[in-house]
């Protein structure tokens, strides 16, 4: 009975699939009382007893991305995560409140956030991407972006080198090629759907939840439902600041301590409104996602 380490492909109920670098994926039942409860990306030392395998521990995380419940109380989806690949297209066109929800979200857990701009076939002068000044304000923020083309085949080797051995979450708005996008990045995807179904008992492995799918790269990629319609209520206002680092900046550095930011002098924050630091966007963003969080 010795003790080994797998990862966690997906997690339900009692029992999880884990990955353990055997030719096939393993059921193992999770030890009673375990906690944290495992989750898809998850390191766990497992062992087989008899016909069974047991998850005994979980392997403490690098990062954990968590959504809030109904109640606003954090749930995790995924683990150990290297980056967070948010998708962006023009049609449908970008929606920023949202990307600026998941770089808060990125910025919370500690989880390098990279833009991809997809459909760069579409050619049309009403691309709000086509002027670049989208992916130019947030390339000043410190996010990477890159660029191309599921469809067409483009810029899909470029984003294989950058993520690497890692293991990559895409998010997005719906219809921008997520799907497509992990078609490419796991090309061989509808067999490992075949073995997690396989190994975790007809019918039980569904679409909706998180699931991890190893890249030909030696990476992996997490398909999370969840992470898409993302809720942030169990942030602080603290952690969605520090999501908005140019807005943060400013903070504590207007003339009256309790500075709203609305028509007192000597503001820091109109003032770098003023001088384009700050986008009025983001400080839009960031307003409503604060107010949520208060
Ligand atoms: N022109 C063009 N169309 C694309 C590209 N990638 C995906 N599409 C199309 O965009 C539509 C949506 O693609 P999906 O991959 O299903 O998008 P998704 O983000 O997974 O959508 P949800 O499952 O709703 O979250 C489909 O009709 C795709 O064929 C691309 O690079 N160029
Ligand atoms: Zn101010």
């Amino acid at each position: 009975m010795t003790q080994r380490i797998g990862r966690v492909v997906v997690s339900s109920g009692n029992h999880c699939v884990i990955d353990a670098n055997e030719p096939e994926l393993i059921l193992a039942k999770l030890a009673r009382h375990l906690k944290p409860r495992p989750v898809a990306g998850d390191q766990v030392n497992w062992l087989r007893h008899g016909p069974g395998a047991f998850i005994e521990s979980v392997i403490p995380r690098r990062n954990v991305i968590e959504r809030g419940d109904f109640r606003g109380n954090p749930r995790a989806l995924a683990a150990n995560i290297d980056y967070l690949v948010i998708v962006l297209a023009p049609l449908p066109a970008p929606d920023t409140l949202l990307l600026d929800r998941f770089l808060v979200l990125a910025s919370a857990a500690g989880i390098s956030p990279l833009i991809w701009i997809n459909k760069a076939d579409i050619d049309d002068p009403n691309n709000p991407l086509a002027t670049g000044a989208l992916s130019k304000r947030y390339a000043k923020l410190g996010v990477p972006w890159q660029s191309g083309s599921t469809l067409q085949s483009h810029g899909i080797n470029t984003l294989q080198t950058t993520l690497g051995a890692g293991t990559a979450i895409l998010v997005g708005q719906s219809g921008v090629g997520k799907s497509s996008l992990t078609q490419k990045l796991v090309p061989d995807l509808a067999l490992r759907i075949g073995a997690v179904s396989e190994a975790s008992g007809q019918g039980r492995h569904t679409t909706t939840e998180t699931t991890l799918f190893n890249t030909p790269n030696g990476g992996a990629l997490i398909d999370s439902p969840g992470v898409r319609t993302l809720r942030l209520a169990h942030l602080t206002p603290a952690e969605i600041t520090a999501g908005f680092p140019e807005i943060a900046d400013k903070m504590g550095r207007c003339r009256f301590r309790d500075c709203r930011h609305l028509s007192e002098p000597d503001c820091a924050i109109r003032q770098a409104l003023e001088t384009g630091e700050i986008a009025h966007e983001r400080l839009k963003n960031w307003r409503r996602l604060v107010d949520e969080a208060s």
